[in-house]
């Protein structure tokens, strides 16, 4: 966990620094009262405020702005989301072309006081995270330029693009970065959720291997922050979300894995505990083999014809490389494993065309106790039986393995990051819940929620629960940043404070996992 900078030992108390401490005092009490009272005000927005805010953009930028009088690109451009229940209806659209354009949003916005959202993908499926109902959808897509410097090594990446255009552009120089392992998600959401790449247990989360993000601040400035300038804004942002500005470009390291072996294999659902048995072994091994990476995803629902499946990737040419030995006891029914590239592999991956989606993630150390009790809860809960009674259902248990250096790794760049993660063997898990109509969702909603309240319980009770909740995995209702802990959560609230001294990214930015207050 990072620690707060340096405070002034006791024994050295000068009559500046106590008027210095007096001041923060102040400060510390009139951020109190702004707080709350800040956020509170935005629930007043008024649809005609904005709209008249709309009119201001459109002339003053002109066709990069989308009225709703503009039916057709409107609709468009407000459905381009990878779950319907992240359909809104925004006063109007922005589509910057430039940082530039972006200013000039962020500008005005912040002036009239007009709530907006910020998207770069759109795929969250939370409904507010990336869209909004009375305010400015700010949308990224044309900010999706990709270069590569073969001096450097570093990958620059605008947050509108979508990771399979960013391995396309890489396959070129042989070169890979740690990204998105599903090719149309995008880079901004992802990355600054912290990201979960099949090389995270090499080389840490996504963000972790940025070394140079360019933001739009709230006041409309624009700020490099790398490991040497402005370094607490470059630790803040690996975890921050949109807490802090508008990221419109990464600079990223890049690394020579081209070649593979893995791919997908599917198995019956009746082996759910053996497989379970499968995943704590080859998590448990000591010096887990950090090539070696994988994905389970437990298809519980009638909806899916495929059962269990297994994604493995080992990111080296090395065919049925021992570090899967607990696998290879299955037998599967579909065995798609081959050497590949990296590329094709994750292009492989399937996902269900289901329109409205949610997802509940949490945190656990997997013993083989956790998981025997997890396959039997899955395998009894009536939560699943609800959910099965929706129509098109698709329940989705999925099971990410999180190696020790995923943490080791992050700490260990210049900075470090806010996520506050344990060197421990963990598994992140994912309930992802898919269906078809919108009068299902507050069933669907509920089922899962309380599905994944159950896993969370047991873990406690089984005492390898992890305090530790993945963003980009998260439901809108889970307290993300809360789960990084009180110092994280203190020094982020810190750096909010020098870069969003009027808390306009909490104010007028609803959408997403905000700092908490306290
Ligand atoms: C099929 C599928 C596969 C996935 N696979 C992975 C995976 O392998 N690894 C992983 O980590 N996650 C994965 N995810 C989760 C994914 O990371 C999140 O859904 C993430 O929000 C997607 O990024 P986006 O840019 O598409 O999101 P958006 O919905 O556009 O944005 C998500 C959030 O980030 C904020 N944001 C986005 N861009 C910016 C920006 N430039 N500046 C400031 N704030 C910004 C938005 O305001 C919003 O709150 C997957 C999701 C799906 C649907
Ligand atoms: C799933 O099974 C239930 C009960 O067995 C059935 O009513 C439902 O139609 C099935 N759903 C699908 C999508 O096949
Ligand atoms: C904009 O905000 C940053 C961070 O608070 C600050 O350093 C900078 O001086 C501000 N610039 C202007 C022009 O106000
Ligand atoms: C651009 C884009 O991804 N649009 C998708 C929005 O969601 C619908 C429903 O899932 C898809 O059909 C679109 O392709």
């Amino acid at each position: 966990m990072a620690t707060p900078p340096n405070s002034k030992s006791k024994s050295s108390i000068s009559l500046s620094s106590v008027v210095t401490m007096v001041a923060v005092a102040v400060l510390a009490l009139a951020w109190n009262f702004l707080y709350p009272t800040i956020t509170a005000s935005t629930a007043g927005a008024s649809k005609a405020a904005a709209a008249a805010t709309c009119q201001q953009l459109k002339a003053a930028l002109g066709s990069i702005v989308t009225l709703p009088s503009d039916v057709q690109q409107y609709q468009t451009l407000s459905e381009e989301n990878w779950s319907q229940t992240a359909w809104q209806t925004p006063s109007c659209i922005a589509l910057p072309q430039s940082t530039t354009d972006v200013q000039k949003l962020v500008s005005v916005l912040t002036k009239n006081n007009v709530p907006f959202a910020i998207r770069s993908g759109g795929h969250s499926p939370n409904p507010f995270d990336a869209n909004i109902d009375t305010g400015v959808l700010v949308s990224l897509d044309s900010l999706n330029q990709i270069s590569y410097d073969a001096t450097s090594q570093l990958a620059t990446i605008g947050p509108g693009a979508r990771w399979d255009a960013v391995y396309t552009a890489l396959d070129a120089y042989d070169v890979t970065v740690v990204g998105g392992r599903v090719m149309d998600v995008g880079v901004g959401g992802l990355t600054l959720g912290s990201g979960l790449s099949y090389l995270s247990d090499l080389y840490g989360m996504v963000c972790d291997n940025v070394v140079s993000f360019q933001v739009v601040l709230a006041n409309a400035t624009i700020v490099e922050a790398t490991a040497t300038s402005h370094s607490d804004l470059f630790w803040a942002l690996k975890g921050g979300t949109n807490n802090f500005g508008i990221v419109t470009q990464f600079k990223t390291l890049t690394y020579p894995i081209k070649q593979v072996w893995g791919g997908l294999q599917s198995f019956t659902l009746d082996q759910i505990p053996q497989i379970l048995d499968a995943l704590q072994e080859y998590q448990n091994t000591p010096k887990k083999d950090l090539h070696a990476n994988l994905v389970l995803n437990l298809g519980l629902t009638n909806a899916t014809t495929v059962g269990i499946l297994l994604t493995l990737v080992y990111l080296q040419p090395v065919e049925r490389p021992a570090a899967f030995a607990p696998f290879y006891k299955l037998t599967p029914v579909f065995d798609g494993t081959q050497l590949q590239t990296l590329h094709q592999l994750m292009s492989g991956f399937p996902t269900p065309p289901l329109p409205r989606w949610t997802w509940y993630t949490n945190s656990f150390q997997p013993t083989s106790d956790m998981m025997s009790q997890l396959s039997t809860l899955l395998s009894t809960a009536p939560e699943v039986n609800q959910l099965e009674a929706l129509q098109g259902m698709t329940l989705v248990a999925t099971f990410q393995p999180i190696d020790k250096n995923v943490a080791i790794s992050g700490q260990a760049r210049a900075g470090g990051n806010a996520l506050g993660l344990q060197p421990i063997t963990q598994t992140w898990f994912a309930l992802d819940v898919g269906w078809l109509n919108a009068n299902d969702d507050a069933a669907a909603y509920k089922a899962t929620a309380s599905l994944n309240s159950k896993i969370e319980q047991l873990a406690k009770n089984e005492n390898v629960a992890v305090d530790y909740i993945f963003m980009n995995d998260a439901s809108d209702e889970q307290d993300v940043i809360a789960s990084y802990g009180k110092q994280n959560v203190k020094r982020l609230r810190a750096v909010q404070k020098i870069y969003d001294p009027t808390l306009v990214f909490r104010r007028l930015v609803p959408g997403g996992q905000k700092i908490p207050a306290w």
